[in-house]
């Protein structure tokens, strides 16, 4: 099986199978669906005039984005192939976020400003035919910012979502001292992306008159780069310089090479697709896999209270099935002859049972309707408010997990009926198990 054709039966089975799993325990697919549906993804952010519009028009070999000293550029460029119908154009924002064949729908949400700040830039070259690069504004300090209008950090996590590498591009003069790039590192980039998909990148090094500053300002990198991951081993750190930009390399000949280096891992990106595919695949599948278990914790909880209004439903119904009528005969003189009565003269016809069935309808009803307005509503009440004890938190691992998805279940519980007592979260867990064992191994040996 070829790359594609794995691609394909992927993406079909996720779909048939775990989409609607995941949409049945309120899980949002549109984003494991963009993964699936697009193709690779190059994501460079980093610092204003850090040198990442030059990096792009590198590896385009040919100027394509402005670049410039001063914050230049404040959109984001997606630059890809057009379609075999489609010749090379602009599309904007707002065709963009509204074509159903791009992965940027669910974009529409950030708004005018955000439209307006966004464009595909469609070019002929045989290699982005599977790839798509997107060049992205520079971070600012949020004192000269003066307001993006637009939820930044976000748009970065979701964008960082889609992407297969995330190019992260720093230069000397500032070295990971920008806010929003503290922002996007702390908080935004371990939510979205995981750490093996984070390239980081000193760039501009030509730009260190000698060595011991070039060595002075890797070190504050590092400095900064382990406050805002909170990783005490450092990530490798290319230390790059636009040989396009630098014409006098000086001392700087021995790392002409890491442009090189860098340069072929942006253009391995498409090799890494299917296990980055997988790898979101398998969290969304922990991720579901948690909210069923914990559901079925409720269920079986929910049976024994079934249980036991049917155990109470039948003590009740016994006595009035056997006895009632006596009560009903005396005060009402109705039936002529009492069910056991007529068993003892074996004189039974059909009618012995209307007054003892009656009892017995009554009273499952009673049992039926307290039940359903107090015992379960009660049931719902209090699992929300331990919903904890729903699941197992024996590591960090799950303790994570648990936090995303914690939202789901307190949602499904919100609206006490039968539908979330029945025995389909069983089931559902048995088929997310095998989709594990039978499909996703399957994957993970193939690719
Ligand atoms: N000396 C030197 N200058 C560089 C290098 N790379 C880029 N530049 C210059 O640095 C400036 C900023 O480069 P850009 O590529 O526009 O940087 P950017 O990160 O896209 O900037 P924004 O889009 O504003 O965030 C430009 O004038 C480039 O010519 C480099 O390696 N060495
Ligand atoms: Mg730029």
């Amino acid at each position: 099986m070829d790359e594609k054709e794995l691609k394909d039966e992927i993406q079909y089975n996720v779909r048939e199978k775990l989409f609607p799993l995941l949409e049945r325990y309120l899980f949002d697919t549109r984003d494991l669906e963009a993964v699936l549906k697009w193709k690779p993804v190059v994501l460079i952010i980093g610092n204003y005039s850090s040198g990442k519009s030059t990096l792009v028009n590198e590896l385009l070999g040919k100027e394509v984005q402005r670049t410039g000293q001063a914050p230049t550029d404040d959109s984001f460029t997606i630059i890809t192939s057009p379609e075999p119908e489609e010749t090379e154009n602009d599309i904007p924002g707002s065709t963009l976020v509204n074509d159903e064949r791009f992965p940027f729908t669910s974009f529409k949400a950030y708004g005018e400003r955000f439209i307006s700040h966004v464009k595909m830039k469609l070019l002929n070259e045989p290699f982005l035919d599977n790839l798509a690069i997107i060049d992205s504004p520079g971070m600012l300090d949020s004192v000269t910012e003066k307001g993006r209008g637009y939820d930044f950090p976000e748009v970065i996590g979701d964008f960082a979502k889609l992407a297969d590498l995330v190019v992260l591009m720093f230069d000397p003069h500032k070295a990971g001292t920008i806010k929003e790039t503290y922002t996007t590192i702390r908080n935004t980039l371990p939510e979205t992306a995981s750490e093996d998909r984070i390239v980081f990148v000193m760039s501009r090094i030509d730009e260190c008159d000698n060595l011991a500053d070039l060595v002075r300002s890797y070190g504050t990198l590092c400095w900064n780069l382990s406050q805002m991951t909170g990783r005490k081993d450092i990530p490798r750190i290319y230390l790059t310089f636009s040989t396009t930009v630098v014409r006098n390399i000086g001392y700087l000949d021995d790392w002409i090479d890491e442009r090189t280096k860098l340069k072929e891992k942006i253009m391995g990106a498409p090799e890494l697709r299917i296990n980055n595919i997988l790898f979101d695949v398998d969290k969304k599948i922990n991720e579901l896999k948690m909210v069923v278990e914990a559901m079925t914790g409720f269920h079986r909880g929910g049976q024994r209270l079934l249980k036991r209004a049917v155990r109470t439903a039948f003590f009740c119904g016994l006595p009035a099935f056997l006895f009632l009528d006596f009560i009903s005969q005396y005060t009402m003189d109705f039936p002529r002859q009492t069910l056991i009565f007529s068993l003892l003269t074996k004189t039974f016809s059909i009618n012995n049972l209307i007054v003892p069935a009656l009892g017995v309808t009554v009273i499952s009803i009673l049992i039926g309707l307290w039940y359903r307005k107090w015992t379960l509503p009660r049931y719902f009440k209090k699992c929300r408010a331990n919903v904890d004890n729903l699941v197992s938190l024996n590591d960090a691992y799950r303790v994570q997990i648990w936090s995303r998805v914690k939202k789901n279940v307190l949602a499904l519980l919100s609206k006490p009926g039968f539908e979330e007592m029945s025995f389909e979260h069983q089931r559902n867990f048995y088929d997310i198990e095998g989709f594990i064992k039978d499909d996703l191994q399957m994957y993970y040996s193939l690719k």
